[in-house]
């Protein structure tokens, strides 16, 4: 099954963690959403943060230190080059925080779930600032606008946490899109995601809601799998390269 797409195409991609595991990042829930046999809502949520700083930054500094050595792989190349074609008539959404997506030539992008390298203090609204340290046992980093006020806060990686509000900007960009698009022949198309996490695994129906065309490439039948009208099942680097039939 190939995607047909023209010059005149609206194309908005979201992708999940299933893109970047041929790059050889495992997803969050292959491991029973288990790191280190702590559930992920312990070390990705600010009541974790709270009772474990330490912790947190060691599984940060991990992602850290893993999503620098490993490469964009095919699937995150397809989805630059489609950007390429389409210009502004493009927007990738992801919720993936690695940077693959940049660093393979992604620029219309909105990566709704932060970035890992980038850090920001929990306690004060300083803005948030590129950092790719890795920091261990003890060594959780202090900030020093907190502390020029005689406060004491903590630096928190700039990720959105469970239970914590995304960007209003960035819903927004993805509004004023999906708004444009409905003019248009417009595709939705998700990849590599378990559709189990909100709000990104509800754009979808805001996409039909605005008369989106919907495609889904994941190597498994996803949560919300009955909200798209084609599926394509399989490892997003093999199936991506070959998806796009330009008209
Ligand atoms: C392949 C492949 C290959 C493998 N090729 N495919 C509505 C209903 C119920 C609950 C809520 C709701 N609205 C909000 C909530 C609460 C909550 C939520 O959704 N909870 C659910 C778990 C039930 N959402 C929030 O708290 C969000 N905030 C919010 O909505 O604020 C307002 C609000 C607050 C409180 C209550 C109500 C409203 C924030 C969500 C932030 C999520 N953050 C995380 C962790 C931080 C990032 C990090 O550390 O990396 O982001 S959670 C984690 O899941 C991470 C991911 O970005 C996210 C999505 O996971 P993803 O990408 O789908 O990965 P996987 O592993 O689940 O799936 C991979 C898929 O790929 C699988 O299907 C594989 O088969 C496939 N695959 N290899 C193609 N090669």
């Amino acid at each position: 099954m190939r995607l047909r797409l023209d010059a005149s195409t609206h194309l908005l991609v979201l992708t999940g963690a299933g893109v970047s595991a041929e790059s050889g990042i495992p997803t969050f829930r292959a491991g029973g959403g288990l790191w280190e046999n702590h559930p992920i809502e312990r070390v990705a949520s600010p009541q974790g943060f709270r009772e474990d700083p330490e912790l947190v930054w060691r599984f940060y500094s991990d992602r850290r230190r893993q999503a620098r050595d490993v490469q964009p792989n095919p699937g995150h190349l397809a989805v630059a080059a489609i950007e390429e074609r389409l210009g502004d008539r493009f927007l990738l959404v992801t919720q993936n925080i690695d940077g693959l997506h940049r660093r393979a030539g992604s620029h219309r992008m909105v990566e709704i779930h932060g970035s890992l390298f980038e850090t920001r203090c929990a306690h004060c609204d300083r803005p948030s600032f590129a950092d790719d340290k890795v920091y261990y046992g003890a060594d959780v980093p202090a900030c020093d606008a907190c502390e020029r006020k005689g406060r004491k806060g903590l630096l928190r990686p700039n990720i959105v946490w469970f239970g914590e509000m995304l960007d209003p900007d960035h819903m927004r960009r993805i509004e004023v899109f999906m708004e444009s698009s409905a003019r248009a022949r417009f595709v939705f198309l998700a990849i590599g995601t378990s559709g189990v996490v909100y709000p990104a695994a509800g754009l979808v129906l805001h996409a039909r809601a605005a008369g989106a065309e919907t495609w889904l490439v994941n190597a498994d039948p996803p949560e919300n799998r009955s909200a798209f009208q084609h599926f394509v099942q399989g490892p997003s680097g093999k199936v991506l390269p070959e998806l796009v039939e330009w008209a």
